[in-house]
């Protein structure tokens, strides 16, 4: 069983939900630079207008309060609150973010505050993002920002999401925005200065909030299936036992274990002005929870060298709309081989699926395929917590169909039916259903 004061949620991001791209004074993020580039967004999709959630946000917080959630997961837009990523802060922005807060906490819904969701300030991408050594004292500046307004009321925090995403297809295969495709010599000083400026920003919220702060960060959770109970150690090797910017480790150890990989390690050692170790005991800031992002995940065994390899799904294989295998077991693998190497409370800070969602002649919105998904993740999960795991909560991704980066509004994460020509709302099957799992604490799986 969950325990009893399990946080059930769900999450959305600021740049796939908001809208008012250019309303009330919010600076360019590189998604709205990259989003213009033809050929980067599916049908030429952008974040201009999004869900509206900026001006809908009352609206999308009673839909919240009436699905029976008690937490709710957003991102914050850096630009919005700081147009130019550093300096003047816009008061209206910041405003936003501070009635959101309220209205949240006036509905009995803890707010969980991701700081950074891939939305970065274009004014400082001009300037070197981060590659530039100054990145960590700029996402410090912003910290300060909304610590200063916001941690009166707010005690859940992430600084980050998935750096896999936003560092590895952003500077790495150019398939997010900023659309870099850098070496890896300048990778090691952009993924470097990323954990730099998460390690900072941990440090002041725990030196300088206003209620006891609850920190974590949301990368991607890469796991690995044992294809047999004699593949457990293989499914760790498979996790953990590399220097891949796209798996967990790189980004995992230093944070918890304040050192990353043996051979990224040599390779940061060796960049010039780096002082590794004092870096990474920056970096390394103690944490409150484990919260990571997980979907599908890879079956493993070994070959008869004793390489670790992964097996192609059976043939038939269940899969998402956005092609994505069913998997469920990675909410069991998961939080299990995550907790025994971090030791940190197991919070699933996303997980959900995309489906052809359509609304039917009955006016609703059925959607068996996600209740069964979730369903199926969620029996996993508990089932890691009934084996002595440490799960703390549930984000399901999403509340609301939204902008799917590189995919645009093609494909629908929601429980929430989102009509993009008249922004009407309209609850899926799914939505009633996760209402009645929450109700009963997961007791009905
Ligand atoms: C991610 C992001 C979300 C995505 C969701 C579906 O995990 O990639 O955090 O913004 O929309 O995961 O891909």
């Amino acid at each position: 069983m969950f325990k009893k004061d399990f946080f059930w949620g769900t999450a959305t991001a600021s740049y796939q939900i908001e809208g008012a791209f250019n309303q009330d004074g919010r600076g360019l993020s590189v998604w709205d630079v990259f989003s213009r580039w033809p050929g980067k967004v599916r049908d030429g999709h952008n974040g201009d207008i999004a869900c509206d959630h900026y001006n809908r946000y009352k609206e999308d917080v009673k839909l919240m309060k009436e699905l029976g959630i008690n937490a709710y997961r957003f991102s914050v837009s850096w630009s919005r609150v700081l147009p130019d990523g550093i300096g003047k802060v816009n008061e209206k922005g910041l405003d936003f973010y501070d009635r959101l807060v309220d209205e949240l906490l006036k509905n009995n819904i803890t707010p969980f505050m991701t700081l950074f969701h891939w939305d970065y300030p274009y004014e400082l991408y001009r300037k070197g993002g981060w590659l530039n050594p100054d990145s960590p004292k700029w996402f410090l500046e912003y910290t300060k920002v909304l610590c200063d307004r916001l941690s009166d009321r707010v005690q859940y925090y992430m600084t980050l999401n998935e750096p896999q995403c936003f560092i590895g297809v952003g500077h790495k295969w150019g398939g997010h925005a900023p659309g870099l495709r850098l070496s890896d010599y300048d990778l090691l000083y952009a993924v470097h200065n990323t954990l730099l400026a998460h390690g900072e920003s941990v440090k002041y919220i725990r030196e300088n909030a206003k209620t006891k702060p609850h920190i974590g960060f949301a990368p991607c959770g890469i796991v690995a299936i044992p294809s047999t109970g004699n593949d457990v150690d293989a499914a760790r090797r498979y996790m953990f036992d590399n220097s891949d910017i796209g798996r967990n480790a790189v980004w995992m150890d230093p944070v918890y274990l304040g050192k990353y990989p043996k051979e990224f390690g040599e390779q940061v050692g060796n960049l010039p002005k780096i002082d590794l170790d004092a870096d990474l005991k920056t970096i390394s800031q103690p944490l409150d929870f484990f919260g990571c992002n997980t979907y599908h995940g890879e079956i493993v065994t070994t070959d008869s060298s004793g390489n670790v390899i992964t097996l192609r799904k059976p043939v038939g294989n269940t899969r998402t709309a956005i092609n994505w295998h069913v998997t469920p077991e990675v909410l069991y693998w998961g939080p299990k081989l995550f907790y025994e190497r971090y030791q940190k409370p197991v919070i699933m800070t996303e997980n959900g699926m995309a489906n052809c969602d359509t609304i039917s002649f009955d006016g609703k919105c059925h959607d068996p395929q996600r209740i069964d998904y979730v369903h199926r993740h969620l029996l996993s999960l508990k089932k890691a917590a009934e084996e002595g795991v440490e799960v703390d909560g549930y984000f399901l991704w999403s509340l609301l169909d939204n902008f799917e980066w590189a995919e645009g509004y093609n494909e629908r994460f929601g429980i929430i039916y989102v009509d993009y020509q008249t922004q009407k709302r309209t609850p899926k099957d799914s939505y009633y259903w996760y209402k009645s799992v929450i109700e009963a604490n997961g007791e009905n799986l």
